[in-house]
């Protein structure tokens, strides 16, 4: 156990729960904002009905974790995010060293999980045995183990984050794992208990990296994606089911099998198949000129163009902007990149005139696969792994948070389409 983690969050918790009592009890019943009718159908879009502190998304700017910008955050390790998720305040470097030991003493994964993985199918998805290998620990659970023993709800926080820490320890031993037996048809590499937690990955990936570079990439990926505040479909997943008091087993499982969706986290692999299918088409180096017309056929076919637009965002996505800072400080020179940059200077203008995307601007989506790509994991059923283990971080920190908090199970008030109309009905009726 990271004792100086829990050691610094059992500090913290008295001050955050007198908080959340204070804010209760000063404004328990005031209103905050009308729902319109759209909201309601449009999968609750921009309802502010969500407590989340780990992470904030702006819309005219983009993720802060903690309140500090992400680009500010760019050069930290995955051991310094998880902290500040869950603390708030980034750690000292003996703080992130037991963090990180913490980590690596937890990282070896049980033989019966791996046993679990051999028995599937072949074709199985990357990311169901993903979601599979975490559900299999499950058995192992501190948290339910302490809650079936009756401890108190006050305390329950304390083996959530022990839960919390073998998951993330195990995780990438089990997502490195599965790259192996999947796509290279061989062991898993063991893990190495010298190495921090995003260079262990790149390590167990089993990838040749001579100049290390692959390795930081790996660093900047986990980093990046790590949270991205509550309302997304991983997140809210995780803290829906977590607020039913299942474990964080459960809970990080079944948020990765949102994850797992096309307009989610496989919207990376999705989006390097359309860079790759474009350069099938159209050969390296295509015109300005052929490539609007290409995009203007996929978009008129019917398809949206993957790696362009947010659910929140409106602006470029400051993710996107550091992937591609990473690309020109290695000075990388493929045509990968080049399309990148190119639809870039294009796709923002097509999407405008097509007149339906709320935001014409990149997501992380648009360029972060093709660097993996470049780096030799071309694999691309697995990049929603790699994005799967960081958005642990975010995960298993936000179902801390609220454990800490004592916040209650989710239960909104759904509608039927004509309970809707009604009230709709009624309210335009009392304000004519
Ligand atoms: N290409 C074409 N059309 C797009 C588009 C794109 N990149 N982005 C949005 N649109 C369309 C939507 O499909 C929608 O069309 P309909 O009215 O016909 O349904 C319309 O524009 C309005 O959508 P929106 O309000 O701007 O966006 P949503 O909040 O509904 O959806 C998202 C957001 C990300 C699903 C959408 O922009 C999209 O499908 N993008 C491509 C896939 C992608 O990059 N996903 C990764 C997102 C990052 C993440 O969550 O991990």
């Amino acid at each position: 156990m990271s004792t100086l983690l829990r050691q610094r969050l059992e500090g913290l918790a008295p001050q955050w729960q007198q908080q959340l009592r204070t804010v209760l009890s000063d404004y328990g019943s005031t209103p905050i904002a009308d729902i319109r009718v759209e909201q309601v159908i449009g999968g609750m879009r921009g309802v502010p009905a969500l407590l989340c502190e780990t992470s904030l998304v702006i819309p005219t700017e983009g993720l802060r974790i903690r309140n500090i910008p992400i680009a500010d955050l760019a050069d930290r390790t995955p051991e310094d995010i998880f902290w500040l998720l869950c603390t708030g305040e980034l750690p000292s470097e003996e703080e992130r060293g037991s963090l990180r030991q913490s980590l690596a003493e937890r990282a070896p994964v049980p033989t019966y999980v791996w046993d679990a993985l051999r028995a599937l199918p072949r074709d199985s998805h990357p990311m169901a045995m993903l979601s599979l290998g975490l559900l299999a620990m499950e058995r192992e659970s501190a948290f339910r183990r302490a809650f079936e023993e009756g401890l108190s709800r006050g305390e329950l926080w304390k083996p959530l984050l022990e839960d919390c820490l073998t998951l993330l320890g195990r995780i990438t031993t089990l997502a490195a794992g599965i790259y192996r037996l999947r796509f290279q048809n061989a062991e898993p590499i063991p893990p190495d208990s010298r190495l921090d937690w995003a260079s262990n990955f790149a390590h167990m990936l089993g990838l040749p990296d001579p100049t290390g570079q692959f390795r930081d990439l790996v660093r900047l990926y986990l980093v990046l994606h790590s949270d991205h505040e509550g309302g997304n479909v991983s997140a809210l997943t995780g803290y829906t089911v977590a607020s039913a008091l299942s474990d964080p087993f459960y809970a990080v499982s079944a948020g990765l099998n949102g994850l797992a969706g096309p307009l989610h986290g496989l919207a990376n692999q999705e989006c390097l198949r359309f860079l790759l299918q474009t350069l099938q088409t159209l050969g390296p180096q295509p015109s300005d000129e052929a490539l609007e017309q290409y995009l203007w056929d996929w978009l008129n076919s019917g398809h949206v163009i993957p790696g362009y637009g947010h659910a929140v965002l409106r602006v470029i996505d400051p993710r996107f902007t550091l992937f591609q800072q990473f690309a020109e400080r290695y000075r990388l020179q493929h045509e990968l990149i080049a399309l990148v940059n190119q639809l870039f200077r294009i796709v923002p203008q097509v999407l405008q005139r097509h007149g339906k995307a709320k935001n014409p601007w990149p997501n992380v989506d648009a360029i972060s696969g093709s660097l993996l790509y470049i780096y030799g994991l071309r694999e691309f059923e697995f990049y929603t792994v790699m994005f799967g283990v960081s958005r642990a971080l975010g995960i298993c920190a936000q179902i801390l948070v609220h454990r800490i908090l004592g916040t209650p199970i989710m239960r909104p008030k759904s509608l039927t389409l004509q309970e809707l109309e009604q009230i709709a009905r009624s309210t335009v009726a009392s304000h004519t």
